[in-house]
């Protein structure tokens, strides 16, 4: 009898135990819809670190800017309104030079070169992130990013007057060199502003084309691969310490996973997609050498004008990526 209840009280101190740790809860709000191979990395990030804790962290996403949209995100969880959140740096840089590096045209001119970047960019990455009030899980690369348009786009003439969506100051600075006329657009509202004409052309990846049937209003893909720039997933600094050492150790290690998974995955959707984006009927065309050159020219002065404002973190960063090629 006695053993009996002491069974029972183990039972029910260890019920307890877990029911306390359950109600460690996280709303991890991103801004691409759910199918999107980001979200998709973040859902079974979420499932790894449930079942690594087992239940007693339990990260709900919130896909397609439901909770909150794109540009609010990071702030939501800097702020603590969001545990964890995803978003997309170099729509960040005018908050800090780095958050753009990975947005400068023709830095690197493939995944690999891409990885590196992000290893220099890392250690300034995660200082600057703290000092924000945040904690870096992981990152995670888009596709190359390419030009999309009605008319054939061969050199940087034809852009001229063109409505063009942007995404970041990056982009909007090479919108005004070439004579576009930017206009700020998140990927939530990116048919919306398709269909009824407020942009004609955009760069954006593959897979942001495949998800949003670009096919359906727009004919050219132009793989001019001008830069590989990356999600970042996020945990609010407080949030993260108040975990205890095994929840933290489990939502590290789970962050590791999704990295490495999502970075792979970044390629084979790149192949996927334009595939989807052939079999919608648009043309996927290699860039003319004078649309290479216009670009490249452009492509100069933002990375000389980002070198400007980066200062001395802008140096180090690209010289430990200069050095790792
Ligand atoms: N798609 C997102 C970010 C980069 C990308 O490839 C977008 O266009 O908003």
């Amino acid at each position: 009898m006695q053993r009996r209840i002491f069974f029972a009280a183990a039972t029910l101190a260890a019920s307890l135990a877990t029911t306390a740790q359950a109600q460690t809860k996280w709303d991890l709000p991103s801004a691409y819809p759910a199918f999107n191979f980001h979200s998709q990395n973040i859902a079974q990030f979420a499932k790894e670190v449930d079942a690594a804790t087992g239940g007693a962290l339990k990260i709900t996403p919130h896909p397609g800017a439901s909770l909150f949209k794109a540009p609010e995100i990071k702030r939501a969880v800097q702020g603590g309104q969001a545990q964890a959140g995803e978003f997309f740096l170099v729509s960040f840089q005018n908050e800090w030079p780095l958050f753009g590096a990975d947005g400068l045209p023709f830095l690197v001119s493939n995944q690999q070169d891409a990885y590196k970047l992000y290893q220099a960019q890392k250690p300034l990455l995660q200082k600057k992130l703290d000092q924000q009030g945040l904690t870096l899980l992981y990152t995670v690369a888009w596709p190359a990013q390419g030009i999309y348009s009605k008319k054939p786009i061969n050199s940087a003439a034809d852009l001229k007057g063109l409505k063009w969506r942007v995404y970041s100051p990056t982009t909007a600075r090479i919108g005004e060199l070439v004579g576009a006329q930017p206009a700020t657009i998140q990927e939530a509202e990116l048919s919306q502003a398709l269909a009824t004409g407020v942009i004609e052309g955009l760069i954006t990846s593959s897979a942001t084309g495949a998800d949003n049937k670009l096919y359906e209003s727009l004919k050219y893909y132009t793989n001019v691969q001008a830069w590989i720039p990356k999600n970042a997933i996020v945990a609010n600094k407080k949030a993260f310490a108040a975990l205890d050492k095994s929840a933290q150790e489990a939502v590290l290690k789970a962050a590791a996973s999704a990295e490495e998974r999502g970075w792979k995955k970044a390629l084979e959707v790149d192949a996927q997609s334009i595939a989807k984006l052939k079999e919608g009927g648009m043309q996927v065309v290699e860039p003319s050498p004078q649309l290479k050159a216009d670009l490249a020219k452009v492509g100069d002065v933002v990375v000389k004008e980002w070198m400007e404002k980066a200062g001395p973190d802008g140096k180090t960063m690209l010289d430990a990526y200069r050095s790792a090629k």
